[in-house]
């Protein structure tokens, strides 16, 4: 204590007052009261200035000292407060995710499902796991190289009109974008395959494609193919439409048929659409077949030895089939779904039914 003035009173009283506040309303009240400008600790320090030197300098520095321990006080007071305070609001925000509310989506008997291009993936998959095939994936985002070049389809190729294809980066050092068929993982499993000298191939590739069309009732821009690549020695065109016939009873049951009409792939040879019955007319004509009473569901053919090139494989010594057809087709055609769009509408009502 120096003179009239207890400095060590004035801190004690400042630390009761900080130690009572309990909000950041409070603390900032407090913290004008006890250290502000009117303070009695900055009136004191304006004080100091007519007061003889002695005197001054000895209560100069219990203020300055009195001074700093009140700002910790405060300081570590407001860090509890905040604490307190965002634990609080944590905790009376949290979300209980096992709360059921009765007459909700969410209550127990009505619990979420995948979604129907999901279980038709996972349908597509069984019947090919079934039938000898593992599975594989690949990237959505793609270089030209493994889109098209290494397909067989250089720049400037006129099948590139065949896909009209949403480009990330174009140019250099090479063209980025959302690949417009599963095809392309055909080329990585094959090049991994001669890296790792794992031939031959047995494998369906099943993902998401893109492509700048108009949706109407077969098509979605954004849509999911399944790719096929087999690679082995002396593989034929009837090893193809066997196992083409084989999915087509396995999955669409036995009154579906499967036809293939000649067709152009640059990166098969020789090419073929394959189409099954449409199953909303079966075969009679209707909006969705346009009248034709078949639905394409994809293509197919001999892998190209231009392609083989491209990744190292000897074309004398394997040969091979591929095909790439839509999972949204099949599941519109299995569950007589009169339009595509239908699919990522997400309404729940219709979503529901499978
Ligand atoms: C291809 O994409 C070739 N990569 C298929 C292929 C693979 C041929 C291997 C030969 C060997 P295409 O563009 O025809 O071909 O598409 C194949 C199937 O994908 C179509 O028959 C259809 O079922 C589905 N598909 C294509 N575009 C869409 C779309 N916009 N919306 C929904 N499904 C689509």
């Amino acid at each position: 204590m120096t003179g009239a003035l207890d400095v060590d009173a004035l801190v004690d009283e400042a630390r009761g007052a900080i130690e009572a506040a309990d909000s950041t309303e409070e603390i900032r009240h407090v913290a004008a009261t006890v250290s502000g400008k009117k303070s009695a600790l900055a009136e004191a320090s304006r004080a100091l200035g007519s007061m003889d030197p002695e005197a001054r300098k000895e209560l100069g520095r219990e203020l300055h000292e009195a001074r700093t321990t009140v700002e910790e006080l405060l300081e570590s007071r407001r860090s509890e407060i905040r604490f307190a305070e965002l634990s609080a609001e944590m905790a009376a925000s949290r979300l209980d995710l096992t709360e059921y509310v009765p007459g909700t989506v969410a209550g127990p008997g009505s619990r979420g499902h995948l979604h129907l291009v999901s279980q038709t993936r996972d349908a597509l998959e069984d019947v090919f796991v079934g039938m000898g095939f593992d599975v594989a994936e690949g990237p959505e985002i793609e270089t030209d190289w493994y889109n098209f070049g290494a397909l067989n389809i250089p720049p400037a190729h006129p099948a590139r009109g065949m896909w009209d294809t949403f480009y990330l980066h174009l140019g250099e050092p090479e063209s980025t974008l959302l690949r417009t068929h599963t095809s392309p993982v055909q080329i990585h499993l094959m090049e991994q395959a001669v890296l790792d000298g794992t031939l031959p191939i047995h494998s369906v590739m099943p993902g998401r494609c893109y492509r700048r069309d108009t949706p109407d009732a077969r098509h979605l821009a954004v849509f999911h193919q399944i790719e096929g690549l087999v690679v082995d020695r002396g593989i034929t065109f009837a090893d193809l439409a066997g196992t083409i016939e084989t999915f087509t009873t396995a999955y669409f049951g036995p009154d579906i048929h499967s036809r293939l009409r000649p067709a152009y792939f640059p990166f098969t040879e020789p090419s073929a659409e394959f189409e099954v019955t449409c199953a909303i007319c079966h075969g009679g004509g209707c909006r969705t077949c346009s009248q034709t009473g078949w639905i394409e569901l994809g293509g197919c053919g001999m892998v190209d030895p231009a392609v083989f090139a491209s990744v190292g494989i000897d074309a004398d010594d394997w040969t091979g089939f591929a095909f790439g057809f839509g999972i949204d087709r099949c599941a519109q055609m299995r569950h007589q779904i009169a339009d595509m769009r239908a699919l990522i509408e997400n309404d729940i009502r219709f979503l529901r039914q499978f």
